[in-house]
């Protein structure tokens, strides 16, 4: 791969066989033209962030790729991937099939109108952090430091492994 370079992903999905459509989801990004999966976190069980009321609980996770895609053309084949899980935008932070956020990028710091890297909340979610953290812990989320001391900051209440989950 000519110049490769290693990007973080944050999965999550509330709807329709969450787990299913995690897994899925990795399989389909390590399936994308220019991208190659390296590793991928266990899934976890977590408590919705914001968005509506009672929206059913979320299964989460991370990946690490090497790619040769840019930034926005790593987006659009997430987006693509998301859009074939027929992923639908109506209420914010509300209930979705399939979501990949690209939460790093190697060393890069971006803030675009349409992508912003690292991601802009990634430091203080709980979520994001926990599976992030058993692949990257030494990651540094741009000013925010390294991905396990965010993980020490935040509350870890409603977090637990998919598997393991009553
Ligand atoms: N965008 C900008 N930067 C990025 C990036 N680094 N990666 C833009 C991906 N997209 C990025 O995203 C809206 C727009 O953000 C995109 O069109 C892209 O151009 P979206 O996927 O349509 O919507 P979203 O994911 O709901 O937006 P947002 O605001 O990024 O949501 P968050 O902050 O990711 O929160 N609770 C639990 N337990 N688990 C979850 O996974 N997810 C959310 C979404 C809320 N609560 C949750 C969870
Ligand atoms: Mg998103």
């Amino acid at each position: 791969m000519v110049d490769r370079h290693i990007a973080w992903i944050g999965l999550g999905s509330n709807l329709d066989d969450p787990a299913g459509r995690i897994r899925r989801g990795v399989a389909e990004i390590a399936a994308a033209p220019g991208i190659e999966l390296l590793a991928v976190s266990p899934l976890y069980r977590t408590a919705p962030v914001g968005g509506p009321a009672e929206q059913p609980m979320f299964c989460n996770a991370a990946a690490v790729l090497a790619t040769e895609l840019t930034p926005h053309a790593l987006l659009d084949a997430l987006q693509a991937i998301e859009a074939a899980h027929d992923r639908v935008r109506d209420v914010r932070w509300g209930p979705r099939t399939l979501d990949l956020d690209i939460l790093a990028y190697d060393e890069r710091r971006l803030d675009d109108r349409d992508l912003c890297i690292p991601h802009p909340r990634a430091h203080e979610r709980g979520f994001v952090l926990a599976p992030l953290a058993d692949i990257a812990p030494a990651l540094r989320l741009g000013a925010h430091g390294r991905v396990i001391d965010c993980l020490a900051r935040v509350a870890r209440d409603d977090i637990q492994l998919w598997e393991t989950s009553p």
